[in-house]
Order: C-alpha cells, then sequence, then structure tokens
C-alpha cells in the first residue's frame, strides 16, 4: 500500500529566459505575450472565479458531460491505467474519475509541484491504495515524461487534458502538442488521450464569456501587466489598459487584449516601448473547434479512434482519441 506521494520537480524556474522570452513579445510588431503568464497565484484564483461565471459555462458543462456519460467512457477506456493529468491543479476533475474508470496510478503534472503537492496529499488519503506522483513541470512546449518518474511501458496510459486548455494553442501549435502526446501515451495497448474542448458557437455568447458583466476577466487580464511587473521589471500601470475580447471569425478563436487607453511608454530596465492610444497586446487565444475539425486534427497528430460525447446544446465535447 502507497500512503505518500512521490514529487518531482523538472526545470526550475530560470528567470533570465523568463525575462528574455517576455520582452521579445512586449517588443514585437504586435505585442503579444504566452498565456501561461496569466497564472500567479492571484491570476490562478480569478480563473478559478471565471469557472463560476453565469457567462463561463465551459467547465460546468464539461464536468456535466463527464458525469453523465461516465458509464459510456468507462467502458471505452482501460482499466488499471496510469492517469497522467496534465494542468492538474487542485486534482479535482481527476479525482473524480479516478475510482469510476478503475485507474491502477495517478500522476497530477503542473507547471509547479508545488501547486499540486496539497491537493495531492488530500487525495492520496483518500485513494490509500492508489500509487501517486506529483510532476512540476512546464509542458506547454512539449510533456516530458522523467525517468525517475518510472512508468511502467506494459501498464495503459490515459492522458487526461480537460478544460478546453488545447483551445488555447493556435492550431498549428496543438498539432504538434498533440502529436507530442500521442508520443507521450507511450506503447501499451489501449492507451490514449481523453481530452475537452470548447465548441464554436454564437459569437456574441463566446465574447461575454471571456468579458463578463462583474469584470473578473478584465481582472485576469489586467492582473497580468502586474506579474510581467514582477517578471521583467516593467513599470505597467493597470489604469492605463483596458480588457478586450474579440471573436476573430476567420481564425475561429476568442482573443483577449490588453488595450492602451492613451499613449503609454513602458519602460523596464536597459529598455522602452511606446504605445499609441489604442495600441494593443495579445495576451490569449481560445480556439473554437467543431467536432468533425478537432476529430481530424487528432488523428493528423496519429491517434488511431476517436470517440466523442457532446452536450445537448453541442457547446462542449470531450473526446477519447486511441493511440493505436
Ligand atoms: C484555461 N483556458 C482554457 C481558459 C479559456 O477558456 O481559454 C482561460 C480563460 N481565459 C479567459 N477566461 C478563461
Amino acid at each position: 500500500m502507497n500512503s505518500s506521494a512521490h514529487f518531482i520537480q523538472l526545470n526550475k524556474h530560470n528567470a533570465a529566459a523568463v525575462a528574455q522570452e517576455l520582452l521579445q513579445g512586449l517588443t514585437a510588431p504586435q505585442a503579444f505575450t504566452s498565456p501561461k503568464y496569466l497564472y500567479d497565484a492571484l491570476g490562478s484564483r480569478l480563473f478559478d472565479a471565471i469557472t463560476e461565471l453565469p457567462e463561463y459555462d465551459l467547465t460546468r458543462t464539461e464536468a456535466q458531460l463527464m458525469q453523465l456519460h461516465s458509464a459510456s467512457m468507462a467502458a471505452q477506456l482501460p482499466r488499471g491505467a496510469c492517469w497522467i493529468d496534465l494542468g492538474a491543479g487542485n486534482c479535482e476533475k481527476a479525482g473524480r474519475l479516478l475510482e469510476l474508470m478503475g485507474a491502477g496510478r495517478y500522476v497530477a503534472v503542473d507547471i509547479s509541484v508545488d501547486f499540486v503537492r496539497q491537493a495531492l496529499e488530500v487525495l492520496q488519503r483518500q485513494h490509500p491504495g492508489l500509487p501517486m506522483a506529483g510532476l512540476g513541470v512546464d509542458f506547454s512546449g512539449g510533456l516530458q515524461l522523467p525517468a525517475e518518474l518510472a512508468l511502467d511501458p506494459a501498464q495503459p496510459r490515459v492522458l487526461f487534458y480537460p478544460g478546453s486548455s488545447i483551445g488555447n494553442f493556435t492550431p498549428e501549435q496543438a498539432q504538434g502538442f498533440l502529436r507530442n502526446l500521442h508520443a507521450g501515451c507511450g506503447s501499451a495497448v489501449g492507451s490514449g488521450l481523453l481530452i475537452g474542448v470548447d465548441l464554436l458557437k454564437d459569437p456574441a455568447e463566446l465574447e461575454a464569456a471571456y468579458d463578463d458583466a462583474l469584470g473578473v476577466t478584465a481582472a485576469f487580464d489586467l492582473n497580468l501587466l502586474l506579474h510581467i511587473n514582477r517578471l521583467v521589471g516593467t513599470d505597467f500601470m493597470v489604469r492605463d489598459w483596458r480588457h478586450l475580447s474579440r471573436f476573430n471569425a476567420p481564425l475561429s478563436r476568442v482573443e483577449m487584449h490588453l488595450q492602451a487607453r492613451h499613449a503609454v511608454t513602458v519602460q523596464w530596465p536597459g529598455g522602452q516601448r511606446e504605445f499609441a492610444a489604442g495600441d494593443t497586446i495579445h495576451t490569449e487565444n481560445a480556439c473554437k473547434w467543431t467536432v468533425p475539425d478537432f476529430a481530424a486534427l487528432l488523428r493528423n497528430a496519429g491517434f488511431a479512434q476517436t470517440q466523442a460525447w457532446t452536450d445537448p446544446a453541442e457547446g462542449f465535447a470531450v473526446f477519447w482519441a486511441q493511440a493505436r
């Protein structure tokens, strides 16, 4: 019986590389930042609040879908599998499924092992017989599964990537990322990817989901400036900027931008950038897929068979994509 989870942290924070990446984006003709910087401690709390907003029903719909179709999912997924939870956070979503799906091992992956430590310890007490591990790694550029995890090549794997985080990649990035996840499924028979995907819907509904009446999403987006100030030493003032959410129909995505309210000069040690009134920093894409287009993306990434469950309004889909 295993009674305590094992924790591994890879690639500790490299301040110089982070600053360089951010400055490269901030000085580009159309300034941009990676959405991963939205999640400092406050940003993560604000995101949790977003999932409770009436306008943002993605998280609730996904949970209902998983609940409603759990028997049919359990019939498709391998029993005794090693569940690898990508972006595990509070481990709640996987925690609801482990027993139902007959998991044989659980690995919680997040950018920092500290984000999963407490939740994993609680989960381990609830499932004392299930071997568990926490892996701290930034997997946005590709998943690394270190030898230290001692994954059993004969044990099937379920890579679990809920919440439509795949939407925060462009289709080209998503294709590369999914190819990497396909490789991460290993070679055991029955392995695959269980992934949640938000679907294309009415643009007004989509824009409201990313610009709620309470202003929580605006706070989430603007908080990025405070995070960048700490990471790069910039002197962004939140009051100089406003949050925008725009549906870009040709690219089938909601874009979040921060727009300068008036001319702003942002300075940092060794440089500066001038923004004219109305200029923006592109802070996030949330791509919205149709079921056939996402199934094709999975097949192009190497997955052999796909099955999708959708809610009655066809606003969200959960795909099971078998690796071979
Ligand atoms: C984490 N990710 C799937 C969220 C989304 O819907 O793209 C992040 C988010 N951004 C604004 N609201 C929520």
